[in-house]
């Protein structure tokens, strides 16, 4: 009966297509496991998938040291999300006008909807969300440096959108081919909103740059501000890099962060000259030889003190998460009483 929406005559009386297609799901997970288990085949079968550049699925084999580290990424990943919002979200109010106030809020809800893909993503790894919330409230689990940085001007919101989104989207492209099938499927649709939001924030810089000499200047300054941050987003350098090569052996990430963070440099030098604003780095220049730009590599010891809970804001975000979390408490309540009404109401399925 899977992926036929009509009962067969000898259905258990009751079950839904959503039953049926559950139970159909049970056995093929049952009949892989029965083929492969006895066999001592998990292994090879797993390793065959990502061979062939094919995806794992919830339902698969796979060894918990790959579940255990997508777990990792994944979270911190969602976590990134909700804890990003609020940089920006200090913003809303003082947009300077209806327009730009209104793209942010969407930006903003944007971000709360990419950390529920992802949320989701990992749920199918066998933790459950509430759990991974626990685990960012008590400090646990990471999220990404840059969201530890304040946001001192208007400007800020368009560096925000143009370097850190940019970077975000440099770093997740890649994701969308990851071997874990449901992390790769949410990142198709996170990078198309991220491209949007990069596009935003230039756009943003681009007026003040050609606005007043004080707008002018105000959007230089968070560029000058948000670059190196920007630069230590892709994590420290591959000689460093605890996770990278069993990622990478894993295809989990495609690229080293050193990789990525070139990627990202030699973007942006284009982008500033259209933009008419520089970066702030005098030994940036071209290398004719290497093909990419030479540049000053972020501070990596400022990136881990923010990583380890000193970066200028860490407490203030934290703190105002963990607020936002049992204030709405009630909203959580309320939503699982309909959704139990509902239930009663309209079985699934009818
Ligand atoms: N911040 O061995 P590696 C966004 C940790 S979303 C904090 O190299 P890995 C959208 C790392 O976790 C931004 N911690 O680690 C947006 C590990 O510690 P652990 C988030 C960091 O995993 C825009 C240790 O250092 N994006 O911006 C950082 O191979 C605007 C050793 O590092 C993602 O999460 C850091 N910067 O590579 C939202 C993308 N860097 O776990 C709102 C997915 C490293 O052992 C507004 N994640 N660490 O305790 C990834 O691609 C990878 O996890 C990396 C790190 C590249 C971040």
């Amino acid at each position: 009966m899977y992926g036929n929406d009509f009962g067969a005559p000898d259905d258990p009386a009751g079950q839904s297509l959503l039953d049926q297609v559950e139970a159909a799901e049970r056995e093929l997970r049952s009949a892989a496991e029965r083929r492969l288990a006895g066999d001592d085949h998990l292994q090879g079968y797993f390793e065959a998938i990502i061979e062939a550049d094919q995806k794992v699925e919830p339902r698969d084999w796979m060894p918990d040291d790959y579940r255990r580290s997508l777990v990792r990424q994944i979270a911190q990943h969602a976590h990134s999300e909700i804890i990003g919002m609020q940089p920006e979200g200090n913003w809303i109010t003082r947009a300077p006008s209806l327009k730009r106030k209104a793209i942010l809020l969407a930006k903003v809800q944007d971000e709360a909807g990419h950390g529920l893909y992802l949320y989701a993503a990992a749920e199918t790894l066998g933790v459950s969300r509430d759990e991974l919330v626990e685990l960012l409230l008590s400090g646990r689990q990471k999220y990404s440096s840059i969201f530890n940085y304040p946001t001192l001007t208007w400007a800020d919101v368009g560096a925000i959108g143009w370097l850190v989104d940019g970077a975000a989207i440099v770093n997740q492209v890649p994701l969308c081919r990851c071997s874990y099938g449901p992390y790769a499927r949410a990142m198709i649709r996170i990078c198309k909103e991220e491209s949007f939001h990069q596009r935003q924030g230039f756009e943003i810089l681009h007026t003040l740059a050609h606005g007043t000499p004080a707008q002018r200047e105000m959007a230089q300054d968070a560029v000058n501000r948000w670059w190196y941050p920007s630069l230590a987003m892709f994590g420290p350098p591959d000689s460093d890099s605890t996770h990278s090569e069993r990622s990478m052996a894993w295809k989990i990430k495609r690229f080293s962060n050193d990789e990525l963070r070139q990627r990202f440099v030699d973007m942006c030098v284009q982008q500033a000259s259209v933009l008419t604003l520089s970066l702030p780095d005098p030994d940036l220049r071209w290398n004719a030889e290497r093909e990419h730009y030479d540049f000053t590599q972020p501070d990596f010891d400022e990136l881990m003190q923010v990583v380890k809970g000193n970066g200028p804001c860490n407490r203030q975000r934290i703190e105002h998460r963990r607020r936002a979390h049992s204030e709405g408490a009630w909203v959580r309540e309320a939503a699982a009483a309909y959704a139990a009404k509902r239930a009663v109401r309209e079985p699934a399925g009818v």
